[in-house]
């Protein structure tokens, strides 16, 4: 039985792929952080009472910026895998904490390599470094012939938690060739799920949109409705994860749908769910949208309604305009291929937020 080992398991990509591992037959450990209320809900039902024989799923208290703490768990358990997605994920929220995030997202990863360096684990233990599509900063420039970003298109972060996510990805190729270590970097495009943190574009908007619908919010506030995202569906993605880590030889990946949408088009389409058209007037902070039709009478929505501004407050000092990935590499060499598309993600966010409220 392969044992492997998550950061960032209570997170959204955390959850899937504990699911995905544990239905693969693995014996799957995770690091929760410590906190004053509970920050499991995503893995809630994977519990199972540590008396009982053969336990699979076992949680150890942990954090990215404890070395000791992470050499002694990598010990303990002496992973097959490690999977490291914990990170302080939200882009905006780098601006406001640089220093941690630099330490959590970019020495953390440090910290787990040479953690396996030092328990000479790296002829064992096969290492995922969740990478990311931030590194490109959506520099138009930078994309290949064919409009994409892919494996060979040069970075260039647009904030603090791309700059440490980009040491990050040296690093772990740094050992990969020092040491012959067994480490791949899955440079992820977005990806979401109805599991999708609260402030993230997509879940902010699929769950405003439940809450305006049941009369429960009157409007969404949102920053930047112009830039575009390569968005996938997070149960996609972990496959891809697992993936890279069953290969002959430890190499990169991209990993994206090969389609971009705006904002705004995802909010569209996140209100034609519950039957709401929106309008859109003005430019930028003075843009606001307003209900030109509701047909679901479940709804009582107001016909010329304003549902929707623009705060500046959710602006990024330096924003990515446009992200769009060329997964060929994945396709051809992992044979992996995306289930969802992006009409069938949005139905299932909507819909698991309407029952949410
Ligand atoms: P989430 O924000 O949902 O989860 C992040 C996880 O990291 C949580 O379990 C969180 O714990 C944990 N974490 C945060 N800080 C620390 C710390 N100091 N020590 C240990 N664990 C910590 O992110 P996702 O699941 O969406 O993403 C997983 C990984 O993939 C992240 O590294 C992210 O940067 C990266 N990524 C994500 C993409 C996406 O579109 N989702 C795209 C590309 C890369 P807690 O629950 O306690 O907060
Ligand atoms: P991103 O995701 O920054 O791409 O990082 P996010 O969903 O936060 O933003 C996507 C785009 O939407 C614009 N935007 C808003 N974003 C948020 N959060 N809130 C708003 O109100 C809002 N209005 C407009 C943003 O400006 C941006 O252009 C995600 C994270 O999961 C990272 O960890 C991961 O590495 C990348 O995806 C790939």
């Amino acid at each position: 039985m392969k044992v492997a080992l998550i950061t960032g398991i209570t997170g959204q990509d955390g959850s899937y792929l504990a699911e995905l591992l544990l239905e693969k037959g693995y014996e799957v450990h995770g690091i929760k952080r410590r906190a004053s209320s509970f920050n499991t809900q995503r893995i809630d039902h994977l519990f199972v009472d540590l008396h009982e024989e053969n336990v699979k799923f076992k949680l150890h208290y942990g954090d990215l910026t404890d070395s000791t703490n992470i050499i002694r768990i990598i010990q303990e358990i002496q992973p097959d895998e490690i999977y490291n997605l914990g990170a302080m994920s939200h882009v905006k929220v780098s601006f406001d904490s640089p220093e941690y995030v630099a330490n959590v997202d970019g020495i953390g990863t440090l910290r787990i390599l040479e953690a396996i360096r030092i328990l000479g684990l790296q002829k064992k233990t096969r290492i995922y470094q969740a990478s990311t599509s931030e590194l490109y900063g959506g520099l138009p420039e930078n994309k290949n012939a064919a409009g994409f970003y892919d494996e060979k298109s040069p970075f260039y972060p647009r904030s603090p938690y791309g700059v440490a996510k980009i040491y990050a990805f040296w690093i772990t190729k740094n050992y990969r060739e020092a040491y012959g270590m067994y480490a791949c970097n899955g440079i992820l495009f977005n990806h979401e799920s109805p599991r999708r943190g609260e402030t993230f574009v997509t879940r902010k908007i699929t769950m405003a949109v439940a809450k305006i619908a049941k009369g429960k919010q009157d409007v969404l506030y949102m920053g930047n409705l112009n830039a575009q995202r390569d968005w996938g569906h997070a149960k996609d993605y972990v496959e891809a994860m697992w993936k890279m880590l069953q290969q002959d030889q430890p190499e990169d990946f991209v990993i994206a749908t090969g389609k971009t949408t705006y904002v705004r088009d995802f909010i569209t389409m996140a209100f034609a769910e519950v039957g709401i058209e929106i309008a859109y007037e003005g430019e930028n902070e003075n843009e606001i949208g307003k209900v030109v039709q509701c047909n679901n009478p479940e709804y009582q929505i107001e016909i010329g309604k304003t549902i929707l501004k623009i705060d500046p407050e959710y602006y990024r000092p330096t924003e990515v305009d446009l992200l769009i990935g060329d997964p060929t590499k994945a396709n051809t060499q992992l044979n992996w291929m995306p289930k969802y598309e992006l009409p069938a993600l949005v139905k299932e966010m909507v819909a698991s937020d309407l029952k949410l409220f």
